[in-house]
């Protein structure tokens, strides 16, 4: 059966959010980022910003450098937290299958609607305006990758619909770091064969893509024909959680990246428990000075969301990625695969009540008086040396 597949992702998010808070900035070159003296980042560029090659992740002095009058705006994360959980509830209500990718984009599986996927699409683009004043691009396709793909294109307030057996046609244009899956590394191995199209990729013999990238160049040929199986998972929950910190000076000292990497495990431990989730995975990011980044991810025994697991994790991880003197700017933890814990099948056989009433405790002494009422005494000392940029 063909399927009809919708995504959705809202344009400029955090920008057109503290346009409706500030409507003086409506049309004006800005981005939402830390501050340039502090070594920020732009989080969410404005469209005419981005005529000035202004974009998420670069740092804002850069940004700064590329158009001297951008306007700075310190980020409100509770308001644009707020707004999303508003789009997503509108979207949990309007189709049966829904999966919430990130905090402004999702796919909605409408195959068993009788009216056309660009109907139901340009409806709720019109609503979300309406209701919420916030500007959506949309992608109609048969599957999750085309239909991701395609609201991208079609940015700002797009539409745009790839009618059933138009997929590979739609795609073989479009430069193959559109493909999901396709990052920097890969896209610089396909690079060197003079593979840059979508369309390019598609016709690479299997046997030649496998002994490049085994595996998964079967895999790679697959999407750049617009193949794609997967289903609309329904979740509701988040992904994934994390916390990074930029240091205000590249730090090459391991007892204050360990400690760092401390608090940021804390921090994701109450958030978790606050959340009554757990995660089984735990995955940190490290940047070096020349913003080359990396990440690295370790399975959990079983899912948890306990501060000295994350932690004992993440602290395994990084020692295997840095070597001793080596400057890092960025630290990153995070835990991803959430669900429900599955402490009670330890219940008898370890301490986790012990843990678990001595966390609910901290937690709740950290609601009353702030994050930093209560910390390991080690996660204190050079605290002041880093900046959060979560
Ligand atoms: N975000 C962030 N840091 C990044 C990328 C994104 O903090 N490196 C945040 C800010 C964005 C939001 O996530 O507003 C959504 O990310 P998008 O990639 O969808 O970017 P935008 O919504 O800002 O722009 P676009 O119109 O391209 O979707
Ligand atoms: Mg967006």
């Amino acid at each position: 059966m063909t399927r009809t597949i919708l995504h959705v992702d809202l344009d400029a998010f955090f920008c057109s959010v503290e346009e409706l808070e500030r409507p003086e900035l409506k049309g004006c070159a800005f981005a939402v980022g830390g501050k340039p003296d502090e070594r920020g980042v732009v989080s969410s560029a404005s469209y005419p910003a981005r005529c000035f090659s202004i974009k998420s992740a670069m740092p804002t002095a850069r940004a700064l450098r590329l158009y001297p009058d951008l306007i700075i705006v310190s980020p409100h994360h509770k308001i644009y937290s707020k707004y999303s959980r508003k789009v997503m509830a509108l979207l949990f209500d309007s189709a049966p299958l829904v999966e919430q990718l990130s905090i402004d984009e999702a796919f909605l599986d409408v195959s068993d609607d009788p009216l056309p996927g660009k109907e139901i699409a340009a409806s709720l683009q019109k609503t979300i305006k309406d209701h919420f004043g916030l500007p959506t691009s949309w992608g109609v396709a048969t599957n999750k990758l085309v239909a991701k793909i395609a609201s991208e294109v079609g940015k700002p307030e797009g539409l745009v619909v790839v009618p059933p057996g138009e997929e590979e046609r739609f795609l073989s244009p479009l430069p193959v770091q559109m493909l999901w899956g396709v990052g920097p590394k890969t896209c610089e191995q396909l690079d060197k064969f003079k593979i840059r199209s979508v369309g390019e990729l598609a016709i690479v013999s299997p046997e030649r893509l496998k002994l490049l990238f085994g595996e998964r160049g079967l895999d790679l040929i697959a999407k750049a024909k617009g193949v794609d199986r997967s289903a609309v998972a329904s979740v509701r929950e988040r992904r994934s959680i994390s916390s990074e910190r930029t240091f205000a000076a590249d730090v090459a000292e391991y007892r204050v990246l360990d400690r760092s990497l401390r608090r940021m495990s804390e921090e994701l431990g109450s958030r978790l428990r606050k959340e009554g989730l757990a995660g089984s995975t735990v995955r940190i990011k490290v940047r070096w000075p020349d913003f080359s980044t990396i990440t690295r991810q370790a399975r959990l025994q079983q899912p948890s969301d306990q501060d000295g697991e994350i932690y004992r994790a993440a602290s395994k991880l990084f020692r295997k990625a840095w070597h001793e003197g080596a400057a890092v700017r960025l630290l990153g933890v995070g835990v991803s695969n959430l669900g429900p814990p599955a402490r009670q099948l330890e219940l008898f056989s370890h301490s986790w009540e012990h843990d678990e009433n001595l966390l609910k405790a901290i937690d709740s002494i950290r609601k009353r008086y702030g994050p930093d009422a209560l910390r390991r005494a080690d996660s204190l000392r050079d605290a002041k040396r880093t900046s959060d940029s979560d």
